[in-house]
């Protein structure tokens, strides 16, 4: 019998209309008719993905302080991890890892000071400047990080901040959340999803000349869902120009260790700031990074951190403040966050296996990348452009005339529409375009690249033998 809430006190009409405004894709109307095959979501560990053996091993022993001192444990864990978590356990008072971090001396609300530490250690051999474990903000996986700094910066509907189109709607949302005006700069499809430096000044023009007040540049790289990975050149425009006009610049580098095309690589906007020649004195940047993608996958760990550099000390206190309310980050969050930028090294025993265990993961998603990119590109009407990193195809489908009308008259979105049809008819979800944006009149999808590889060809011919009869059902 369905329930009778008529009695109870709230109604839509009672709720913040913002929260109502707010359109989350990747959980969105799609999946809540969803079964089976959720390839909406880069959730690794959920598709099959093995977590890293010594991530969990130290995790496990810190977790479980009681068995680090055991003797049977030398057998069962490497020596590196028992290491590594004996490490990690002095630095948190009486090995309390289910305390708060926030109430110790040597320890506070952003995170354990020795893992932050060890995260600077780490941010600084990978980008070869120094990384100051001050500036580290730990934090339950990058989102509450991009909140934080959207509750920082937006004090009002007249202060925008630009975040690309098509852009994992954390932005837009946080955005709308937080009461600010949210200004979309277009990605061009046509050059692979290139960022233009002149579509920023366009929209910076617009925006300042309707009287907003501009604050911060969002860019995602690599890119989710485009999957572009920035070339050099390209980022130190973007620096030079959040630099020029006084934009705080908030990079997102969560897929990071996910870049799959030999001639890219990934480089930080840390990294390219600081061999500008930019100090913290001329330019204000947060890197936002997380332990749910790249090799580690590990979404449910809730791991992440932002590195907030070129800030007053003034506007520091302000954000250690927003993040004080929080009391402090989940502890194995924390740790693994410290883990993943210290990962075992040559003649530690791990090495071996973990860089075994890291290049299968990763070759392997290159490899799936690939075969559905090319499969994508075989189907009538359908373009898709290399994925040189992250963990989603985002191919475009130019979707027959009739297929837009019957879209229409349903009253949904032409690639919602195709989606809706997909999961129906395969059991397959994916996300559509239009939840991340994108130019007008275009259609697209999002699909993750993360089923096993021996579940691909099934994947492909099943959402093949459906794109055939989709078109030749709705065929002019
Ligand atoms: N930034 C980007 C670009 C993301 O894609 C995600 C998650 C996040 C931040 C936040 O992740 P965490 O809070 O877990 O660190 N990506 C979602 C997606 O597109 N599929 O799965 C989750």
């Amino acid at each position: 019998m369905a329930s009778d809430y008529s009695s109870t006190p709230i109604t839509l009409n009672d709720v913040n209309p913002k929260v109502l405004k707010c359109k989350y894709a990747i959980r969105g109307e799609i999946l809540t008719h969803a079964q089976i095959l959720y390839y909406n979501i880069g959730n690794p560990d959920s598709l099959g993905q093995k977590p890293i053996t010594f991530f969990r091993e130290v995790l496990a022993l810190c977790d479980h302080p009681l068995i680090v001192d055991r003797s049977e444990t030398k057998s069962l864990f490497s020596a590196d991890s028992v290491e590594q978590a004996i490490q990690i356990l002095d630095q948190i008072p009486v090995r309390a890892t289910g305390s708060y971090s926030h109430s110790q001396e040597t320890i506070s609300s952003i995170g354990v000071k020795g893992l932050r530490d060890k995260i600077a250690s780490g941010i600084e051999a990978l980008d070869g400047f120094p990384g100051d474990p001050n500036d580290i903000f730990l934090t339950d996986g990058a989102s509450p990080a991009v909140h934080m700094m959207m509750q920082l910066l937006i004090g009002s509907e007249n202060d925008g901040i630009p975040c690309p189109i098509p852009q994992y709607p954390l932005y837009s949302v946080s955005i709308t959340l937080h009461r600010g005006t949210h200004i979309s700069y277009y990605l061009d499809e046509e050059s692979g999803w290139a960022l233009e430096i002149s579509e920023f000044e366009n929209q910076l023009k617009t925006a300042r000349s309707r009287g907003v007040n501009v604050r911060a540049l969002v860019v995602i790289n690599p890119g989710n869902p485009t999957g572009r990975v920035l070339a050099e050149a390209n980022q130190r425009e973007i620096v030079e120009f959040c630099r020029k006009e006084g934009l705080v610049l908030l990079a997102d580098e969560v897929y990071q260790e996910n870049v799959y095309a030999h001639d890219k690589q990934f480089h930080s906007f840390k990294n390219r700031s600081r061999s500008m020649g930019f100090g913290e004195k001329d330019i204000s940047l947060v890197s936002f990074h997380s332990a749910s993608k790249g090799y580690y996958g590990e979404c449910g760990k809730r791991g992440g951190y932002m590195e907030f550099t070129g800030f007053r000390p003034e506007i520091r206190e302000q954000i250690y403040k927003v993040a004080s309310v929080n009391l402090c980050s989940n502890i194995s969050g924390q740790i693994l966050a410290s883990l993943i930028m210290s990962p075992p090294k040559v003649g530690d025993e791990s090495y071996k296996s973990f860089s075994a265990e890291k290049e299968a993961i990763l070759s392997s998603l290159a490899r799936r990348a690939k075969i559905l990119e090319d499969a994508f590109n075989s189907l009538e009407g359908v373009t898709c452009y290399k994925a040189e990193g992250v963990l989603y195809s985002f191919p475009r489908i130019n979707l027959p005339g009739k297929a837009i009308k019957a879209a229409e008259e349903a009253k949904t979105a032409p690639d919602a529409f195709y989606a809706r049809h997909l999961l129906n008819a395969t059991g397959i979800v994916v996300v559509p375009g239009s939840e991340f944006g994108q130019r007008p009149g275009t259609w697209h999808f999002r699909c993750t690249i993360l089923p096993q590889e021996d579940k691909i060809p099934a994947i492909v011919s099943r959402l093949t033998q459906f794109h055939k009869q989709f078109m030749d059902e709705f065929r002019g």
